[in-house]
């Protein structure tokens, strides 16, 4: 009697343990983007379309190789510094992650993914948009946003096909996206007939722009483009207005947000700035962005800056590749991940190409009318 007790105890025991195992497995997925300085919104905001990201899933429920999952964000802050970006994303690997979301800027994604790499982890940027990121043969690697070619070809030839600019000056903030993107915006107004002016260059923390702004305004260009985030933009636009530069003001996705018109005040005229947003969606795909930008705000009570979505759908697509695999090993789940084919995401559907840049890539031209985006194309 008593050893059937004693029996009948440890099976309880083990059904118990067994049970708390199974609702305790946890899987952590790390998140990288800048929380402190200059583009601390744009990182904040990065870090809270993840934490949705895992809200969600947790919500509905994860099952992955048949046992029900708790997923973990691990959220790191690299500054938008290319160092500091190393060091975090080591300290993830450490911590043993099974992939990482990030990071959002192109300096700290390219040197990262090498660390990423040689520990065979997965990593998705949502944002850093300069072609190298996938283009150092890495099978990590992966990004859901259209890259700096698309951009800043698509952007020059807006300028001098759309905008009819005459005299085009560039200015870029030195960093692996700003220059990049402003490099592609020179060749494709060079190769659609345009003339650049003047090419000039400050730095990504830069506050006083007097010096190059002077030197164009001796150009009289028509058309200024930045190559560079909003926080940079937003002061530059100001210094503009008070040396009496009207020209209009194109920018990639890094200048696109919803705090733009916030940084630079009443120095933005209506329809004068032109951006391009690295993805868009049409027709029926638009209510699920829509629908996400509404649950956001909702959630946050702000609004997406510009990045969040494709956070959002980049960690949900890693999750997906996870439970298809029915396991979260990166090994088990990479190949599955690559495979990505159709996946429906807020920003539309994705598949990766070989590289692991998202197929078909898009673009969404704005403007701004009465301090808000106010969209002008899709354009594939
Ligand atoms: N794509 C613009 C911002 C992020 C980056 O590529 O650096």
């Amino acid at each position: 009697m008593q050893m059937k007790f004693k029996l009948t105890a440890v099976a309880a025991l083990t059904a118990f343990a067994g049970m708390a195992f199974a609702q305790d497995m946890v899987v952590k997925i790390g998140h990288v983007g800048p929380t402190s300085g200059g583009i601390a919104h744009l990182g904040k905001g990065n870090e809270n379309g993840a934490k949705m990201a895992i809200e969600d899933l947790n919500a509905k429920g994860v099952t992955i190789g048949g046992k029900k999952v708790k997923l973990e964000l691990a959220a790191e802050d690299d500054g938008a510094d290319p160092k500091q970006g190393t060091s975090v994303a080591q300290k993830l690997v450490d911590m043993k992650v099974a992939g990482v979301i990030g990071h959002l800027n192109s300096g700290t994604s390219i040197p990262a993914s090498k660390i990423y790499s040689d520990a065979g982890i997965p990593q998705i940027s949502p944002s850093a948009t300069n072609p190298k990121f996938t283009r150092n043969g890495y099978k990590t690697t992966f990004r859901v946003v259209a890259d700096d070619v698309h951009l800043g070809g698509t952007l020059g030839r807006y300028a001098v096909k759309n905008l009819k600019g005459k005299a085009i000056a560039v200015i870029d903030d030195r960093t692996a996206y700003g220059q990049g993107v402003a490099d592609e915006f020179e060749k494709a107004v060079k190769a659609a007939g345009g003339k650049i002016v003047g090419r000039e260059f400050t730095n990504d923390k830069a506050t006083d722009f007097m010096p190059i702004l002077t030197t164009l305004k001796g150009k009289k260009p028509d058309v200024v483009f930045f190559g560079g985030m909003d926080a940079v933009a937003g002061p530059m636009m100001r210094q503009m207005k008070n040396l009496g530069v009207t020209a209009k003001f194109m920018g990639g996705d890094g200048i696109c947000s919803s705090e733009l018109p916030k940084l630079a005040g009443d120095a933005m005229a209506d329809g004068q700035v032109v951006c391009a947003e690295a993805g868009g969606v049409e027709g029926t795909q638009k209510a699920g962005m829509d629908k996400f930008y509404a649950d956001y705000k909702k959630r946050f009570n702000i609004d997406v800056t510009v990045y969040e979505p494709y956070v959002y759908d980049a960690l949900n697509v890693m999750v997906a590749a996870m439970v298809k695999a029915g396991s979260a090993e990166p090994a088990k789940y990479l190949p599955v991940l690559a495979a990505t084919k159709d996946y429906k995401g807020v920003t539309g559907t994705i598949s990766f190409d070989p590289k692991g840049d998202v197929l078909n890539g898009a673009l969404t031209l704005y403007t701004y009318k009465g301090g808000k985006r106010d969209q002008i194309a899709v354009v594939r």
